[in-house]
């Protein structure tokens, strides 16, 4: 019984001690939006580095499409062809650090806001509004998730560090 409560102990000890040297850094804001599109995901995109601009498609009602620069590499575009596109570039080393907006069945509005305090707003004030923001500290932004068919249907957010092992990078 001693033994059996000394390595409860122990177990417990270690399984502690491993939480305290490893922090968690992933977390996930969304998704925002309705159920209509086709489902996509930036995930692999982040392997190319970190984002680096941004180019996104609005009309008079949505937000209507979504490409995405990861270090040096364009990802697909995503959703719809009305309306205009607008591309942003980041500046070295610059990351978003919060993205707000606006949805009802389909993306209103997005707002991205950078940790050089520089801030992009896309889109119109209608719909019910959300706010998302990484969970840990000195987390950035890393890709997109969500789902888009003529227009973006819904949308998320995927935080973590800023890529170290990318020397172009700019950090
Ligand atoms: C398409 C189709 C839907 C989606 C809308 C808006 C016009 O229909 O993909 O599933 O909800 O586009 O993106």
């Amino acid at each position: 019984m001693f033994c059996f409560t000394l390595l409860a102990v122990l177990c417990c000890g270690i399984t502690i001690h491993a939480g305290a040297i490893q922090p968690r850094s992933s977390s996930y804001s969304g998704e925002y939006g309705g159920g209509g599109g086709k489902r996509f995901s930036h995930s692999g995109n982040q392997l190319d580095g970190p984002i680096t601009a941004i180019r996104i498609r609005v009309n008079r009602w949505y937000i209507v499409g979504l490409q995405v620069r990861y270090g040096r590499e364009w990802s697909n575009y995503v959703g719809g062809s009305s309306g205009d596109l607008e591309e942003i570039f980041l500046h070295p080393g610059e990351s978003i650090i919060q993205a707000s907006g606006k949805y009802k069945s389909y993306v209103r509005k997005l707002v991205f806001v950078t940790d050089k305090g520089r801030y992009f707003p896309y889109g119109v004030d209608t719909g019910i509004s959300f706010n998302a923001a990484p969970l840990y500290p000195n987390t950035v932004l890393r890709y997109f998730s969500g789902s888009s068919g003529s227009v973006i249907d819904a949308i998320g957010f995927h935080w973590d560090y800023y890529p170290t092992d990318c020397p172009s990078c700019g950090k």
